[in-house]
């Protein structure tokens, strides 16, 4: 097994100690750090979304991975931004106003990140108008709503017509998520994409971006 197929092993395991160790032996060793974050941190990250899907492992042992991802990440960051690489896109993430459930919105940030996203998390209960100008003010390609209520998911429709009044709606994709929606009801609002789960949300981005 070659370095950096032992990071991503390491990482798809949730061993946070050795991917920190086998990325700093890489970056000792001097790798480039694209090439790190590529074929060690996203490519093991890249496995357990698809597991995720298909259901073959569940939300701790993603949590756990993506806790490894984050430690390796972490010592990559200066080397990357050093290197002038980019993020392969930009978005925004909040649960939608009135709302407090976060747990589903955390692994869709954590899945996109693992596919070379930069993600600006918002939080829960989040106002319409704190999406738009998030998304005007700092470039993003994707608002990402996450709703976990029925009394909340109305809210995302908000979302999208402050888009329309601020006259970014043209600029940015707005994609929704969470357990009480449906692709019907993202088409009736007007949103541009529903994922049933984390990892199509980060699939579903990676479309958009690479459109
Ligand atoms: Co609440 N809660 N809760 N809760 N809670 C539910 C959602 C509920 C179904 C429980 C029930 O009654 N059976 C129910 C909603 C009923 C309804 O609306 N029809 C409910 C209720 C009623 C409430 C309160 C109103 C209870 C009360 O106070 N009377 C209250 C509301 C607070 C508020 O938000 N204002 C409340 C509070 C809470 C806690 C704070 C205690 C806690 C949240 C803690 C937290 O998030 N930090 C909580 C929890 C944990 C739940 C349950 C048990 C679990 C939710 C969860 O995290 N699931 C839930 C019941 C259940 O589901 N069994 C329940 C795991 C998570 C990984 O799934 O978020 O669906 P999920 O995310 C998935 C996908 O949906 C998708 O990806 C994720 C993983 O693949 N996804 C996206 C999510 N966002 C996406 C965005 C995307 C794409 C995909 O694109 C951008």
């Amino acid at each position: 097994m070659n370095l950096f197929e032992e990071i991503s092993e390491n990482l798809q395991k949730g061993n946070a100690r050795g991917v920190k160790d086998l990325v700093q032996q890489a970056i000792d060793e001097r790798r480039p750090a694209k090439e790190i974050l590529d074929e060690g941190l996203l490519s093991g990250m890249s496995i357990i979304g698809e597991k995720f899907k298909n259901n073959e492992i569940f939300v701790p042992e993603v949590l756990v991975a993506a806790r490894a991802m984050n430690m390796g990440a972490a010592l990559l960051k200066p080397l990357l931004k050093e290197a002038g690489v980019k993020a392969c896109g930009k978005a925004c993430i909040g649960t939608v106003k009135g709302d407090l459930h976060d747990i589903g919105k955390n692994l869709v940030k954590m899945m996109m990140e693992g596919k070379g996203f930069e993600v600006i998390d918002l939080g829960t209960d989040v106002a319409p108008e704190t999406f738009v100008e998030t998304a005007a003010k700092e470039n993003c390609q994707i608002i990402c709503l996450s709703a976990l209520l029925t009394t909340t998911m109305s809210g995302m429709e908000d979302v999208v017509k402050a888009a329309e009044a601020a006259g970014i709606r043209d600029k940015v994709k707005i994609m929704v998520g969470g357990a009480p929606l449906t692709d019907a009801f993202c088409r009736k609002i007007g949103a541009d994409a529903y994922a049933p789960d984390a990892a199509s949300a980060a699939d579903k981005a990676v479309e958009f971006c690479s459109a």
